[in-house]
């Protein structure tokens, strides 16, 4: 049996209402690894680096078998970049390269760079006309629910890339699922962990192209975007990202 255990911070809420959000963690792990689990997700709530969180809550949740699918890591490869500029023209490069239309690529950096707090879910905007499609504001869509399918391997191949830390190993479990929707061309996304300055673009077509500079040092918003195909199925895309679970499965 699996387990899902899922960790959200915040700061000047009410009883996690509102607030500032601070962190987010999840995983979905076997029952003999719930408790070491909770308590490293702990422990990375109480030490953030964009502050010290007010609540914190840790839910963990039965995941049944019949529930699971999963789908392909993501192919990791690296963009290069020195300065934020450089990044952005970067990232607008390699999102026009996986069928995003210049004027949505655009629009994408603009709502990213717009944002004056971060959102804990993902605009989603048409690939075309660069139109926000989901209608849930400053919410967004919540890409959740996934793990790697073999966390141990997962990891050691991650590390032996240079890849180690909770960032890389969430952002490509995440960028795998989202690839992995029907209906989806591109992802743009960077960090709201203000010493955290990498981001990506991911894709079906080109898997995982990190950008090793997206904003500045000291910058504590970020955020993401999924870029859909014209005539996806929002109700359908959006249910695929925030209720199934999806395990990533790493080439052997
Ligand atoms: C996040 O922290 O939410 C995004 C992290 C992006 C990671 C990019 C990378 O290091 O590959």
């Amino acid at each position: 049996m699996l387990y899902s255990v899922k960790m959200r911070s915040s700061r000047g809420g009410r009883r996690g209402a509102g607030g500032r959000h601070i962190s987010g963690a999840e995983r979905i792990v076997p029952e003999e690894a719930v408790e070491e689990t909770a308590a490293a997700m702990l422990r990375r709530a109480r030490t953030h680096e964009r502050g010290r969180a007010d609540f914190i809550q840790i839910r963990v949740e039965e995941v049944r078998d019949g529930d699971i699918r999963t789908c392909p890591l993501l192919p990791v490869s690296t963009r290069a970049a020195e300065t934020a500029a450089e990044g952005r023209a970067a990232a607008r490069d390699e999102l026009i390269r996986a069928g995003v239309s210049p004027q949505a690529a655009d629009a994408g950096l603009a709502a990213l760079a717009a944002l004056t707090d971060s959102m804990r879910g993902a605009m989603v905007l048409d690939s075309r006309t660069g139109c926000r499609l989901d209608g849930l504001g400053d919410r967004g869509v919540r890409c959740t629910n996934m793990d790697a399918a073999d966390s141990a391997d997962y990891d050691r191949k991650m590390a032996a890339r240079g890849l180690g830390g909770d960032h890389p190993r969430e952002a490509l479990v995440l960028a795998s699922k989202v690839a992995a929707a029907p209906g989806t061309v591109a992802e743009l996304c960077w960090s709201d962990d203000p010493q955290y300055v990498t981001g990506y673009v991911g894709s079906p077509r080109f898997g995982y192209r990190r950008i090793p500079v997206l904003k500045e040092k000291g910058d504590p918003v970020g955020g993401r975007i999924f870029f859909a195909a014209p005539g996806t199925d929002m109700g359908a895309y959006i249910h695929y990202m925030q209720e199934e679970t999806v395990l990533v499965e790493a080439k052997p």
